[in-house]
């Protein structure tokens, strides 16, 4: 069957700042919460260390090198065809330390050069205000998310980018999967003080830590409805969306309390965050949960205000994978990035342990459809994978084409469907580290890094076979998968 996306689709790849630039100290670049994880492995969670440790791995510092590679990087990717790039600002580039008085010229000069070299190439810049990063001094000296101070150092920082990039950018998004934050960790998301040496990635667990996140959670929502009234104001032109981590959630049996189970937690790791920012107001079972975990959450009425008036103009989110729930506590459960659940047995799981389910993508899509009924973009999707250079310079990672050809064509299922779907950038066009394991080995791009976990490698750029599938894909406004 052939696909049918409507005219003007927009297809492209995304990257973040703190995964693929590294220069982590040029050009008056200050330290990121990120600069300060180490590497880690499927078995070694990634640690948090305030003093950074000689001989540690720390991967964001280096990452892919994209901060010196962009001209060939953005060439590269016109070379596919592309007309979206998502990318982040490192928020440090601009403001090192986060509260400073003036931005650093730098580095806004140095994303006005990407910008501008993007439309040379007719590529459109789709921008992620925070992507999984702060100015670490904002978590040292302020305590992170959960000060309301900080609210005002990020719309100063969004007002600089919405100003300085006007006619520039039209795309943006306020912060990267907002309900990671509170999901996979408040450190890295949330910038909440935590010890020194501490997994970078931990899920609140207990009500005390679960009041911390969903405070600081409650100001990022301010912030984002601060931050799409701005960039309205400066340019109504602006199109500004919401960033959500994509779960779907599966009941393990008809079994009611299964299906309850599942409906919760859709609605928890979905909604709670996907109905503020698109609706302005916090759903109903949101005061339950609170209730429950014996949360308090005074909201002003000047922050309901905010929250009614900044809504987004789209819901963007990333998939990956789906999981399954029980309410029968004998089943063992999986671990899978934000997805822990039980093992679903019609599906196939990655190297990382992630499930591949495409259809899960149709069903999100409509879910989302009959929800919010606003325009909808996939910003993420991809396959970690190990990847094999051979030694005349091939990857032949057919894994990845048919992981992918399975998603678009569940995502032109969602479009027949009637779902308003504007655009697709998988993730890690470019190999990159990974954001949970820390790793250079586990692969998504399009384009080979040469580059490995034990810092061996030129950052040289080699297109994979996946590279010239998809420059056919999009050729066809994706007709051929
Ligand atoms: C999302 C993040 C990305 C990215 C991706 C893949 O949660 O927004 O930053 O890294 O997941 O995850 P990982 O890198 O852990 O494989």
């Amino acid at each position: 069957m052939t696909n049918h996306f409507p005219k003007g689709f927009l297809w492209g790849g995304a990257v973040a700042a703190n995964q693929y630039e590294g220069a982590w100290q040029e050009a008056g670049k200050g330290e990121s919460t990120s600069d300060h994880m180490t590497g880690g492995t499927v078995d070694t969670p990634r640690r948090f260390t305030k003093t950074l440790i000689p001989g540690e791995y720390y991967p964001s510092q280096l990452a892919s090198d994209g901060y010196h590679h962009i001209e060939e990087d953005i060439k590269l990717m016109a070379g596919m065809g592309f007309s979206v790039y998502r990318l982040s600002i490192a928020w440090t580039r601009i403001f090192p330390n986060g509260d400073d008085a003036e931005p650093n010229l730098a580095g806004l000069d140095y994303y006005r050069h990407v910008f501008e070299l993007c439309h040379q190439y007719h590529i459109e810049p789709l921008v992620t205000i925070s992507h999984y990063e702060m100015p670490y001094h904002l978590t040292e000296a302020y305590g992170g998310w959960e000060n309301r101070q900080v609210i005002g150092f990020y719309e100063k920082y969004a007002n600089t980018l919405f100003s300085e990039y006007k006619g520039l950018v039209k795309y943006w998004l306020t912060f990267n999967e907002i309900n990671a934050g509170f999901f996979l960790g408040g450190y890295v998301s949330l910038g909440l003080p935590i010890a020194d040496q501490a997994a970078a990635f931990a899920p609140q667990t207990d009500d005390d830590s679960i009041q911390h996140a969903l405070l600081a959670l409650h100001n990022q929502f301010v912030a984002s409805a601060r931050a799409v009234q701005i960039g309205h104001k400066i340019d109504p032109a602006n199109q500004i969306g919401c960033m959500i981590a994509g779960q779907v959630k599966y009941p393990l049996t008809p079994d009611p309390k299964d299906v309850l189970l599942a409906q919760r937690s859709n609605e928890l790791i979905n909604f709670y965050c996907g109905d503020v920012q698109v609706r302005g107001a916090y759903p109903a079972f949101a005061k339950r949960y609170w209730d429950e975990h014996d949360v308090k959450l005074e909201i002003s009425d000047a922050d309901a205000a905010d929250l009614k008036a900044g809504c987004v103009d789209f819901y963007s989110f990333s998939y990956y994978s789906s999981s399954v729930e029980t309410a029968d506590p004998t089943k063992q459960r999986v671990d899978q990035n934000m997805s822990a659940g039980v093992k679903n047995p019609y599906l196939k799981y990655s190297d990382w342990g992630w499930a591949t389910d495409p259809d899960g993508l149709r069903w999100y899509l409509n879910e989302l459809n009959s929800r919010y009924q606003i325009p909808l973009m996939v910003v993420e999707n991809g396959l970690g994978a190990f990847d094999k250079l051979t030694d005349s310079d091939k990857v032949y990672d057919d894994y990845r084409i048919s992981y992918l050809s399975e998603h678009i064509d569940a995502m032109a299922g969602a479009i027949k469907d009637g779902v308003n779907l504007i655009g697709y950038t998988s993730w890690g066009w470019i190999d990159l580290v990974s954001a949970g394991t820390g790793q250079m080995a586990k692969r998504y791009g399009f384009v080979y890094v040469d580059r490995n976990d034990d810092q061996v490698g030129d950052f040289r750029r080699i297109p994979k076979k996946s590279y010239y599938w998809y420059k056919r894909v999009i050729a066809t406004n994706g007709e051929n998968t």
